[in-house]
Parts: C-alpha cells; sequence; structure tokens
C-alpha cells in the first residue's frame, strides 16, 4: 500500500479555508477564514446550513409552523461549520452568525484518528447530525443532533479496516438516511442502511484498492443514489450504480491520474448529467470526469497546485456554472477554478495557510 506520509508537514499548524459564495462577484474577492487558533491539526471540515435550528414540524399548529419556517428561513442564512480535531479526539462545532464569524460551542468527543465528516438528517427529529470516520477505531461516530449545536453520542458502528471517508445519503427508498464509509485497507465500502434511529445495517461492499475519499449522487438519473470511490493505489475511481435497495452495480473501473485522494460529484456542464472531479495528488492534477448519463465518463485533466489533497464544487461567483476548489498542500494555497459551464475552468490560486487539506464550500456571510 502506498503511504500518504508527506502529509505530515512540519509545524503541523493547519489552516482552514472556508469559502464564503454569497454576494461574491470575483475569485479574489472570496472571503478567507482560518482557524489557526483552534487546534494544531485539522483533518476535515465540513458545514451545513442549520445544526441549530430545533424541532420537528410535524405535529405542529399551521401557525406553530408559521413561526418554525420563519424561524428556519433566518437560520438558513447562517452556514455553521464542524472541525475534525485529529489528535484531539473530538470536533469543533462552530454555528455561524451570519457574518463570516463564529459561535464556538463546546468540543464533542468522537474515536480515535478522526478523518472524514458528514453532516445528515439521520432520524427524523429534525435536526443535523453528524458521523465522524475515526481510522484507528475502525468505527464510526453518530452524533445525533440535539438542535442548538449539541450532539448526543450513540454507540459506535463497526466499519471496515483503517476507514479513511464518509459520505451521507438515501441509498434505499426508505425515506431514512444512510451512510458510506470508504475501508482504505480493506479495500472494500460499509454501506450503512439506516434505521431512521442513528442506528444502521451493514454491508460491505468491494471497490478498488486503496479507497480512500467517497461521494454519493445519481449519476444515470433513474432517482436512485450512486457511489464513486477514489482509489489511491488503484489510480481509478470505482463506480456503483445503485439499485435503489442498498445495494449496487459496479460499472468498469474509470482511470484517473496518479494516488487520486479526494473526490466531489457536481453538475460541471450544462447537460443535466452528473460529473465527477477526482485530485490526483501526485499529478498535481484533477481529473474532470463529464458524465454521460449512464456511470461512464470523458476525462480531462485540469492543473493545480503543488500536492492537492482535497476538492469542493460549488458555485462561487454565482454565474450558475458550478466552480471547483481544490486545496493544494505544498504549495499552501487553494486553486479557484471557475467553471464555464463547459466541463472547463479559468484558475486563479489565493494563498492560505500552512499546508491545508481540506477544503468545503458555503455561504458564511449572506446579509438577512
Ligand atoms: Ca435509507
Ligand atoms: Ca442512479
Ligand atoms: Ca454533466
Ligand atoms: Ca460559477
Amino acid at each position: 500500500m502506498r503511504h500518504l506520509g508527506r502529509f505530515t508537514k512540519t509545524p503541523y499548524l493547519v489552516l482552514f479555508v472556508l469559502l464564503a459564495a454569497a454576494g461574491v462577484g470575483t475569485a479574489t474577492a472570496l472571503t478567507t477564514i482560518t482557524f489557526e487558533g483552534l487546534a494544531v491539526f485539522k483533518e476535515n471540515v465540513q458545514m451545513d446550513k442549520d445544526l441549530n435550528v430545533d424541532g420537528d414540524l410535524r405535529g405542529k399548529t399551521i401557525n406553530a409552523i408559521n413561526d418554525e419556517m420563519t424561524s428556519l428561513q433566518l437560520l438558513t442564512f447562517f452556514t455553521d461549520v464542524v472541525v475534525l480535531n485529529h489528535f484531539d479526539d473530538d470536533i469543533s462545532v462552530l454555528l455561524g452568525n451570519g457574518d463570516g464569524t463564529f459561535t464556538a460551542q463546546p468540543d464533542v468527543a468522537v474515536g480515535d484518528g478522526s478523518r472524514s465528516v458528514a453532516i445528515g438528517k439521520l432520524n427524523n427529529d429534525g435536526d443535523q447530525d453528524v458521523v465522524v470516520v475515526n481510522e484507528n477505531d475502525d468505527d464510526i461516530s453518530v452524533l445525533l443532533g440535539n438542535g442548538g449545536g449539541t450532539f448526543t453520542a450513540q454507540p459506535d458502528v463497526a466499519v471496515g479496516n483503517a476507514p479513511r471517508s464518509v459520505a451521507i445519503g438515501k441509498l434505499n427508498n426508505d425515506g431514512d438516511q444512510d451512510v458510506v464509509v470508504a475501508n482504505s485497507v480493506d479495500n472494500d465500502i460499509s454501506v450503512l442502511l439506516g434505521n431512521g434511529d442513528g442506528t444502521f445495517a451493514r454491508t460491505d461492499v468491494a471497490v478498488g484498492n486503496g479507497p480512500f475519499s467517497v461521494a454519493i449522487g445519481d449519476l444515470n438519473n433513474d432517482g436512485d443514489q450512486d457511489v464513486v470511490v477514489a482509489n489511491f493505489s488503484d489510480d481509478d475511481i470505482s463506480v456503483l450504480l445503485g439499485n435503489g435497495d442498498g445495494t449496487f452495480t459496479a460499472q468498469p473501473d474509470v482511470a484517473v491520474g496518479t494516488i487520486p485522494v479526494s473526490v466531489a460529484i457536481g453538475k460541471l456542464n450544462n447537460d443535466g448529467d452528473q460529473d465527477v472531479v477526482v485530485v490526483n495528488f501526485s499529478d498535481d492534477d484533477i481529473s474532470v470526469l463529464l458524465g454521460n448519463g449512464d456511470g461512464t465518463f470523458v476525462r480531462t485533466d485540469v492543473v493545480v497546485g503543488d500536492r492537492p489533497v482535497s476538492v469542493a464544487i460549488g458555485d462561487l461567483n454565482n454565474d450558475g456554472d458550478q466552480d471547483v476548489v481544490v486545496a493544494n498542500f505544498n504549495d499552501d494555497d487553494i486553486s479557484v477554478l471557475l467553471g464555464n459551464g463547459d466541463g472547463t475552468f479559468a484558475r486563479a490560486d489565493i494563498v492560505v495557510g500552512n499546508g491545508p487539506v481540506s477544503v468545503a464550500i458555503g455561504d458564511l456571510n449572506s446579509p438577512l
């Protein structure tokens, strides 16, 4: 197995880059926020809009729902942030104030060697929940949100060996959110079908060698969520088309660059088909895989910075075309690739902190 030990760069101060998308006209005007004071090493970050939305609308009067919706509409302007503290075995929860600043909540304990985080509604109380992959424990932490930015930890859920990446989506059609975890040593993924209460039924599905990153999306437009996995030992991705019942039909692997470590799904051109971006760590580029709508792709590689490690997709300049952001570990910058709507991009790099390892996109400062 290949080792990615060069991720550990001295000093261990790692900054995260959070890009505020709203009200931004050009790439150079992007708001860059760093969290130098929070911890020594931050492995991953994810943002969501309403970690602090309380309550369940079911069973309430229309007036109560109206009140709640007013609250929801306000709160959805305040993107919150979850940061993994890899060496502290906990997460930082930062509730957005709507102006690019945050109010830190008490840290929440997770397992040993956290590597990846995902946010979704795992039970049906309306509050956002959090799952964290614990590489050293071979399990995931399941944190059910109480609203208000606090969580109730559930029993850890065992997955495979050395899990590195997690995603949340609906993989069968029971309405409950499910979880996928990439097990980097077992060469499989754990498919955790949610029971709607923070517990899961697990099935492992073989993928390529060294699965390091996983993403969920509907690649063939049949309404069933599909899974892509970046296999860093095989230099390809596994494409698993969902059957709608939590099982998958594997497609031929799709070759990408050398040591793919991060994958994301989004619509990069305007044909309606979901596309895929893969970060190639050793090639200093990304593979842009334009979907054909059937689980096959047309590949073009696009140069980014030195040792790219993480990718996110979103519309940064509000032109309706999805854009791509890549964190470049050795360059201490991010590559902002503004999409032209046809799978091509205009690139500008923005300096950030020392050794960025994860990037996410959200609207952090929308005015009310
Ligand atoms: Ca489900
Ligand atoms: Ca599908
Ligand atoms: Ca497309
Ligand atoms: Ca755009």
